[in-house]
């Protein structure tokens, strides 16, 4: 890959929710078009109101197309919720917040599959119409998902246990379900990609949903695969994943925690200043808080300028 300019590298970025998607927003901004190609969790899908609800796919599109709140990191800024407030007057479930503009993004996807079209078409249909040129391809076409095993047995559906419950249960497990099958177009882009980073996005719930399906592991230990933590000086910038590791893998938060989850196909890692450890692939030092546009490009650049020298 060192041989190959920035200009005609392919690159593949993994992501998950709000951290995947300002890493795929940043790329999208350095990188010339047509390099970049996103790979998206749909471990977190789940049926609401009757509606098929795709929310880290929708967080990409959104943070793509500049309609992403820069706070919270999903839905559209500046939304209303009348919707949402006349359901809860008639009793209807409102735990999950989708905002009145957001719902048009659920009633068309959910449209298009009671057509016949794949997620990945679905998807492919919603970005073009607003104006996202880089290919946002979900991880599967058919469902995956994510059931969180709480520590008291309880086994509860992703958004149930993150968003209903507030992610307050501590977890045991985390376990991927369904059809174990990336997409055809997910192994081609893998296949073909000169780059693959690994979002600073979840690994239990965001990226480990990706790696188990048939294919996906295996075609990154055929490229070169470049890590960002998501873990900054033993915090997690959002959500619950400190919790995470230590309730399921009963250590410290740390870079070097999330990088175990990688072990076996990583050549490089990026980590916040001071978060280094020993490993046996070369370690990128530098600012990986990526919340404004800027940082998100200027991290971006360095970090594709980090993964050209890796061979
Ligand atoms: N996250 C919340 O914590 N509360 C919500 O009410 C909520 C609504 C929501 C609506 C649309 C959407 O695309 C995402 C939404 N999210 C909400 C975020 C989302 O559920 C999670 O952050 C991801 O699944 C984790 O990656």
């Amino acid at each position: 890959m060192t041989a190959t300019s920035q200009s005609d590298l392919s690159v593949v970025a993994l992501a998950g929710g709000v951290g995947g998607a300002r890493l795929v927003d940043g790329l999208d901004r350095a990188l010339p078009t047509g390099s970049l190609t996103a790979v998206v969790n749909t471990g977190d899908d789940f049926q609401h109101w009757g509606l098929h609800i795709s929310p880290d796919l929708d967080t990409v599109m959104y943070t793509l197309a500049g309609l992403s709140p820069e706070d919270r990191g999903w839905g559209i800024e500046g939304d209303t919720f009348r919707v949402l407030e006349e359901a809860r007057r008639r009793g209807a479930e409102d735990w999950f917040q989708l905002g009145d503009r957001d719902l048009v993004t659920h009633l068309s996807r959910s449209a298009a599959l009671a057509r016949g079209d794949s997620l990945t078409q679905a998807t492919s249909g919603l970005c073009s119409a607003l104006g996202v040129e880089c290919p946002i391809l979900p991880m599967a076409d058919a469902p995956c998902p994510t059931t969180i095993v709480t520590q008291g047995g309880d086994e509860l559906a992703f958004q149930e246990w993150l968003v209903h419950a507030r992610a307050a249960p501590a977890v045991r497990a985390v376990r991927h379900e369904g059809a174990a099958r990336a997409t055809q177009a997910v192994l081609d882009a893998l296949t073909a990609a000169d780059l693959v980073l690994i979002s600073p996005s979840n690994p239990y719930v965001s990226i480990g949903p990706i790696l188990a399906l048939t294919g996906v592991a295996d075609a990154l230990r055929q490229t070169i695969a470049v890590a960002v933590s998501p873990i900054l000086g033993g915090k997690a910038v959002k959500g619950p994943l400190a919790t995470m590791i230590q309730e399921i893998d009963g250590c410290t938060p740390s870079a070097e925690a999330v990088a175990r989850h990688y072990e076996g196909f990583l050549d490089g890692f990026a980590v916040h200043p001071g978060d280094g450890f020993d490993a046996p692939y070369p370690i990128l030092e530098t600012n990986i808080l990526i919340q404004s546009k800027r940082d998100r490009v200027v991290f971006a650049r360095e970090l594709i300028e980090f993964s050209r020298s890796l061979r």
